[in-house]
């Protein structure tokens, strides 16, 4: 499971979480359906982008990248993220793997000289066509003047993959999810490929190619070798192929062409097989526009632009403190439907806050553990296993771990909240508060109790702390990430007799 690795010209965003909180959930997800996970993230360090951030900041590149990568390892620390390995590409590991890669595409006859010149967008990394560009030669994504840039360049051969390209998405339908990125990428190969420059002599910030002093490689190509370095490429062949090429990449859609085209055709050319899968999802926005680390750099500098866009209210460490790291992660993957473009908003984040965390899962923690303790003498009861709530538990758990395994978090938690809703309402009818203490009450508590049990295993991709923290109440041995699926999800696992905690509110209440 990879993220992309994200450049350090500036501070993590809300964008960079939303795509490695999706990441680390299915990981998790992963891990409990007893998968061998190794799950990858890191930064991107190289490239004028990144070089020039430095330069405006008065710093060395070096010191520069890596303030700023701390800065991210930091994020995804206070974001509970579980990554194996972070990757810098910076690291002499890297430097092996990109050298070795690339030298392999040169002595295959895939890379030859030529010369380069072009509209360059620096946001971007990225030469543009003309007809992309909007009126006075701006790029649509970063809002700047592109520049005109010219150099004696390395190129792939890039143009001699179409077919094998076009084979390969023809005898893999899935590997591209979803459907309609896949029809997009066929649509973009088929309409021919160009040879593109991977080399720069314009910079000296990055990868030495080794056949050439006098040019560095290209960021994007150094970028997309990091995903086989941290497996062991050219340093630990045995390690390479237990893993490759059976890799997810997660990304969002502006870097579509680079995952599902170059880097493709650059693992062909040297001899290896293309990525497996390619999972990629939308954009969050905020008020209707794109997060960029650019674009905010220029907002917060400037009051009048600044508008809702303010880089600390949207750190994601300044959300966490706020709403918790578990609401965090919770509405990253469960507002946007993986795949289309979801808007970030404190409104947004609140409601969803109050609705389904306080007044669903909160509400039945707190209530099932209230009526336990009064009409239970604090003792968890014993599943019924005639409930009504059984069938609407294993509809709900089939919902939510095909979801997971088709990368849809969003509808795996809709389904677990389903299952929640349900029970709020079953125990709503019953009213158990009200009963004389007794085989009814104790089969409607011992239902919910088992439903709650179910619930942190479900949702502990999501939220790891506040399920192990419901299963801990519970009175349950161990954590939810000891649990394996499908097996611990089937309806009776919760074996009554255990002393049940009512602890504070999960989620208490939030003003709007
Ligand atoms: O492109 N909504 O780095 P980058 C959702 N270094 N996801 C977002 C987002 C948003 N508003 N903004 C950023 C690069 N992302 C290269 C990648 S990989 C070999 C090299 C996420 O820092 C999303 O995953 O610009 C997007 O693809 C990525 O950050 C771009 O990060």
């Amino acid at each position: 499971m990879t993220t992309p690795i994200y450049y350090v010209n500036d501070a993590p965003h809300v964008g960079h979480a939303y795509t490695t909180v999706n990441a680390d959930a299915l990981a998790r997800w992963h891990r409990l359906a007893g998968d061998e996970v190794f799950f990858l993230t890191g930064t991107d360090e190289h490239g004028d982008k990144v070089a020039r951030a430095a330069k405006e900041n008065g710093a060395s590149p070096t010191d520069w990248v890596d303030a700023t990568s701390r800065r991210f390892v930091e994020a995804w620390r206070g974001l509970n993220i579980s990554n194996d390995d972070f990757i810098r590409t910076t690291e002499p590991r890297h430097r092996v793997a990109v050298q070795s890669f690339l030298q392999r595409v040169y002595d295959n006859g895939f890379i030859e000289l030529g010369t380069y010149s072009g509209w360059y967008c620096v946001g971007c990394e990225e030469y543009k066509d003309t007809s992309d560009l909007l009126e006075g030669r701006v790029c649509p994504h970063h809002r700047r003047p592109v520049e005109w840039l010219e150099e004696e360049n390395y190129f792939f051969k890039l143009s001699a993959f179409s077919e094998r390209l076009v084979d390969f998405y023809e005898r893999h339908p899935d590997a591209i999810r979803p459907p309609g990125r896949r029809n997009e990428v066929l649509g973009f190969i088929k309409g021919g490929l160009q040879d593109i420059s991977i080399t720069r002599t314009s910079t000296t910030w990055g990868v030495p190619v080794p056949w050439d002093a006098a040019h560095v490689f290209y960021v994007w190509y150094d970028a997309l070798i990091n995903y086989v370095t941290a497996i062991g490429y050219g340093q630990d062949d045995e390690r390479f192929v237990s893993w490759w090429p059976a890799v997810h990449h997660l990304l969002a859609k502006d870097i579509v062409r680079f995952h599902c085209v170059w880097w493709p055709a650059m693992c062909m050319a040297a001899g290896i097989d293309p990525p497996g899968h390619l999972v990629v999802h939308g954009w969050l926005l905020v008020g209707g526009e794109r997060l960029s680390k650019t674009r905010i750099a220029s907002a917060a500098g400037n009051a009048d632009k600044a508008g809702p866009l303010s880089l600390t209210e949207i750190a994601p460490e300044a959300l966490t403190e706020d709403f918790g790291v578990d609401a965090v992660r919770y509405f990253l993957l469960r507002d946007t439907a993986f795949g289309a473009d979801g808007d970030f908003s404190y409104e947004g984040i609140t409601s969803r806050f109050n609705a389904d965390l306080a007044n669903n899962l909160g509400n039945l923690m707190a209530r099932v553990a209230m009526v336990v303790a009064s009409k239970c003498k604090g003792v968890g009861p014993k599943p019924d296993p005639a409930s009504r709530l059984q069938s609407v538990s294993a509809g709900a758990v089939a919902d939510a771990i095909s979801a997971w395994n088709d990368a849809q978090p969003h509808l795996a938690l809709e389904a677990t909240w389903r299952l929640i809703h349900e029970t709020n309402s079953e125990l709503e009818s019953a009213e158990p508060w009200k009963c004389e203490p007794g085989p009814v009450v104790d089969a409607v508590l011992g239902s919910a109790l088992e439903v709650l049990r179910i619930v942190s295993v479900l949702t502990w991709p999501a939220m790891p702390e506040v399920c192990a923290e419901i299963w801990r109440r519970l009175g349950l041995p161990g954590s939810p990430d000891g649990c394996r699926v499908p097996a611990d999800t089937a309806w009776g696992g919760y074996p009554g007799g255990l002393v049940v905690e009512k602890g504070a509110a999960l989620f208490p209440r939030r003003a709007r």
